[in-house]
């Protein structure tokens, strides 16, 4: 389903055993050096979702190569394979590339370089905000796993309306391109226990991929 132009939605994307597969690895990525930690804002707040970075570490508003703000480790590597993914989930989202000339520009194979994975339990959420943190304009792949949540899908001018409201369950893919990659966006709500009971996951996990531009 194409929510705005460039933000696209496909339910059940992964399978139970890729979310399986996704899940264990997520589980050794929040382990330290360089694990799941809670991020510190600038005006003295903490994020409720808990956060583990690949690839690039993200601190309010910066990408470093190290934990600038937790226990200083280097940040873990970003996989080949999960940039593979990645590109499987624009092609999914988008279609297929055309052929084009060569000095046409990219359109389907984003290099992705940087995770960012966020844990919510409990009453976390997170508010309205835009990623302009990355200097490209590659689309932001989105996987969900664990709890539905209610995803709020805003616009480029305001953090309130218009916006609309999906639910993001355990194995949804969203790709955030084009004239979407800037809107506003959050997650007001998680909703307790609706994780897949054979997934054995307490709250919810998103996966972002996004493309550095360094
Ligand atoms: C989440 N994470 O569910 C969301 C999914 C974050 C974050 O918001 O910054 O870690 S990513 C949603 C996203 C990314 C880029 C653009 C847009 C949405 N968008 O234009 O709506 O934990
Ligand atoms: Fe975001």
């Amino acid at each position: 389903t194409e929510v705005a132009p460039g933000a696209v939605h496909l339910p059940d994307w992964l399978d139970a055993s890729r979310q399986h597969e996704l899940l264990e690895a997520c589980r050794e990525w929040a382990r330290p050096p360089a694990g799941l930690r809670s991020v510190r804002t600038p005006g003295g707040g903490t994020m409720t979702a808990r956060q583990v970075c690949l690839g690039w570490h993200w601190y309010p508003y910066a990408y470093a190569r190290t934990v600038v703000d937790g226990d200083g480790a280097p940040v873990k590597p970003f996989p080949e394979w999960l940039g593979e993914l990645g590109r499987s989930a624009v092609r999914d989202a988008f279609g297929a590339p055309s052929p084009t000339a060569g000095s046409a520009p990219r359109v389907t194979s984003p290099p992705y370089d940087i995770a960012l994975i966020n844990f919510y339990d409990g009453d976390a959420r997170m508010g309205m905000h835009r990623d302009s943190d990355e200097k490209s304009d590659d689309p932001v792949v989105s996987l969900s796993l664990g709890d539905t949540c209610v995803f709020r899908f805003g616009n480029t001018e305001t953090r309130t309306k218009p916006y609309t409201d999906v639910e993001l369950r355990s194995g949804d893919l969203f790709v955030f391109g084009g004239p979407s990659r800037l809107a506003y966006h959050g997650v007001p709500k998680v909703y307790p226990d609706t994780a897949p009971p054979e997934l054995g996951l307490a709250g919810r996990l998103n996966i972002t991929l996004r493309v550095s531009g360094r």
